[in-house]
């Protein structure tokens, strides 16, 4: 439980699952009490174990099925629990009981993942990141299964396993783990253009999030809202982050992966511990069902968004993450989502990939979890009471009682029963649909190339430039030459400055004509756009002995009151003393603490610095520099800047004032990256 957070319904649920082994006398699975954990019965002192030794037996079965089948794609994942409010009634919209009323917190569970890449992998990765929430509401579990891109690589759930095997290791040798630059992934794309658009989103900044705290989610399929009276529109879920949507830098993100394969799942797990709970808006775009063709693109093709300036996000309330789980494995790896898990109000559409996944997430389940009841399993359980005529399987841990288990029926008044809708019983929306039956794709699912030209149109230099050294990273990764050449050809359709950027770079024919056409922008997909805040950035502080002792006290109060965070780096742990006798703890050393794991910067140096120590931080400081980073200085740290040529550049603040300091580097570290720094 999060900090002054009183228990939800889930919680209290969980609670009864809930065991804390400490102090207590150890027993096998059985209740018998154990006299010796140590040493297997053994006829003799240097004789053969026996069979009979059942501690010995259970202890080692039990540990030799610890591991379940990892997800087969979105393995590597990390939750935490929370709560949901809506700001006002969406009762014109929809009936879910949830939307109603805004004094009602509905439990949450969200875990966020990767997708290629296996249990085991690091995680600051280019990928689409899952974000899949699981609401635990009155009606019963609703489970908004989105990523952190709007749009999909493919239009018809029949293709998912050909994009997967082509971006997962290749299989002749299993390379590369959790990376799309290689060839079978690039073959993938340039034969099946419709991943036109997602790519242009995967080589972008969105693929390498700063933080899970700080990425937008979507739900990306369009859903129906169904209201009391009927009535339906289409929609479109997205969770915009209050701390804004911000990323790593691509030199950055491979270095963490090797000094924190953990980096994600860190920063979200510390947050929480700190109490500085990650918040998420929901919105909602909406349309009209009789608008359903008013556009130029086709509503139902997950390839395509809705453009925020042409259908705004109505934002209609708040996710706050409020408490780490106690135990991954019982929660974060079995929690089982599904997108069919709907409440009454919410609805499906049309969409092809939609439709498709309604089939595999059960699937998926019985595998990985082993049979058909791991809705039992506690973080399954919805906080309503369920009740049917399902019984048995694998791991049946509900004792139904009484014969009947069978409806219609006498015996038990036939009962359960079921509900009208008055009743809250769901009832699908009855959409009128007719047709032959047929394996094709639609006309208006046709076009690949306008919206990765309007992504292309709407990014700023600096994410143009991000864009085309993706493209030339992956493809320079690609061995086989004729697959470089049908990515560039296919990509002179989205944008010819593009194609030709990456075309150059990897020693490609450069194309001489292209373009979709499309001259549209919408700002709302730059994250130049996006909320810069300072609260919850990490900085890094280059201290050593003799510093300032008063002056950088009076900062370091400063930035904190303004919700960030300072840790001190220095030569080795322990604690340093300033000139006037001022302490500070050390956190990190220049051997734990690499700049890329921090936001920013505030060199403040001492009286005594070692040879060593002063490479250590000029390192740092070239380092955190390349890669954009806000760089504070004060004493003895604006020598170093002066030493990196680096005193007037762009996000680089220091001065004598130390208040006038506090304001200038806050501002520079609420402001993310400095693009227009120019690198030497
Ligand atoms: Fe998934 N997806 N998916 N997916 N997906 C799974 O279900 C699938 C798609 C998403 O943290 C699997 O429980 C198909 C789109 C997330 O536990 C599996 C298709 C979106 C997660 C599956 C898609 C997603 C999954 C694997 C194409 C964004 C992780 C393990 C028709 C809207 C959930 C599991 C978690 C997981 C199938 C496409 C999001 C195999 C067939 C589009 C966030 O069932």
């Amino acid at each position: 439980m999060g900090k002054n957070n009183e228990q939800n319904k889930k919680d209290e649920q969980l609670e009864k699952f809930r065991t804390d082994d400490r102090g207590k006398k150890m027993t096998t699975n059985h209740g018998t009490k154990v006299s010796e954990d140590e040493f297997s019965l053994k006829a003799g002192e240097r004789g053969p174990t026996l069979m009979e030794d059942f501690h010995f037996r259970e202890k080692m079965t039990h540990f030799d099925h610890e591991r379940i089948p990892e997800r087969i794609v979105h393995a590597r994942g990390f939750a935490a629990h929370g709560e949901f409010q809506v700001y006002e009634s969406m009762k014109e919209y929809t009936r879910a009981g949830f939307l109603q009323d805004p004094s009602v917190k509905t439990p949450v569970f969200v875990r966020f993942s990767t997708v290629a890449g296996n249990k085991g992998s690091a995680e600051a990765v280019r990928d689409a990141r899952g974000f899949a929430t699981k609401f635990y509401t009155e009606e019963g579990n609703y489970d908004l299964v989105g990523n952190n891109i709007p749009v999909f690589f493919i239009q018809d759930a029949l293709k998912f396993p050909d994009i997967v095997h082509a971006v997962k290791p290749e299989p002749h040798n299993e390379m590369p783990q959790a990376a799309s630059a290689h060839d079978t992934f690039w073959d993938f794309v340039a034969n099946n253009q419709e991943s036109a658009h997602m790519v242009m989103w995967t080589m972008s900044d969105r693929a390498i999030p700063r933080s899970f705290r700080m990425m937008e989610g979507f739900g990306v399929h369009t859903f129906r809202f169904v209201n009391d009276q009927g009535e339906a529109h289409f929609v479109k879920f997205h969770w915009k982050p209050l701390l804004g949507t911000h990323s790593l830098v691509w030199d950055e993100a491979q270095k963490i992966n090797g000094k924190d394969p953990d980096f994600h799942r860190g920063d979200l797990y510390e947050s929480i511990e700190a109490g500085d709970y990650p918040e998420y808006e929901l919105g909602v775009q909406v349309i009209k069902e009789e608008d359903e063709f008013s556009f130029d693109f086709d509503i139902l093709d997950p390839t395509k968004l809705w453009p925020e300036e042409d259908i705004p996000v109505k934002i209609v309330g708040k996710m706050t993450l409020n408490r780490n789980v106690d135990n991954v494995f019982a929660e974060t790896e079995q929690v089982a989502f599904h997108p069919g898990n709907v409440v009454p109000g919410i609805d499906f559409s049309n969409d092809p990939l939609l439709q498709g996944r309604l089939f595999s997430y059960t699937d998926t389940q019985l595998i990985r979890l082993g049979g058909p009841n791991f809705h039992e399993l506690p973080i399954n359980r919805p906080v309503c009471p369920f009740h049917n005529n399902q019984r048995d399987g694998y791991g049946r841990m509900t004792i139904n009682k009484g014969p009947v288990s069978y409806h219609k029926n006498s015996l038990a008044d036939n009962t359960p029963e079921t509900s009208t809708e008055e009743e809250g019983g769901y009832v699908h929306y009855q959409e009128k649909v007719e047709g032959r039956k047929v394996r094709a794709r639609s006309e208006s699912f046709k076009d690949h190339f306008s919206q990765a030209t309007l992504f292309w149109n709407s990014m700023s230099d600096a994410e143009k430039d991000h864009i085309i050294q993706a493209f030339s990273f992956e493809l320079g990764k690609v061995k086989n030459p004729s697959i470089q050449q049908q990515v560039v050809d296919m990509y002179a359709n989205v944008s010819l400055e593009l194609a030709q950027g990456f075309a150059e770079n990897i020693g490609a024919e450069i194309p001489q004509t292209g373009g979709s056409g499309v001259t549209k922008s919408s700002p709302a997909l730059s994250q130049e756009n996006t909320n810069k805040k300072p609260q919850t950035r990490t900085v890094a502080v280059l201290i050593a002995e003799g510093f300032d002792g008063s002056e950088v006290s009076s900062i370091l109060d400063g930035l904190k009151g303004k919700g960030i965070q300072p840790e001190i780096v220095s030569d080795k742990l322990g604690t340093l003393k300033g000139a006037d006798g001022a302490k500070v703890k050390v956190g990190h050393t220049f051997l734990t603490g690499e700049s890329v794991l921090f936001d920013a910067i505030y060199a403040v140096g001492g009286s005594q610095i070692s040879e060593k120590t002063h490479k250590d931080a000029m390192y740092f400081i070239n380092e955190a520099f390349s890669h954009f980073k806000p760089i504070g200085a004060t004493h003895h740290g604006k020598k170093w800047l002066e030493e990196a040529k680096i005193t007037n550049s762009p996000g680089v603040v220091h001065g004598d004032d130390a208040q006038a300091f506090v304001k200038e580097f806050t501002e520079a570290i609420a402001e993310h990256r400095h693009w227009s720094r120019q690198l030497v």
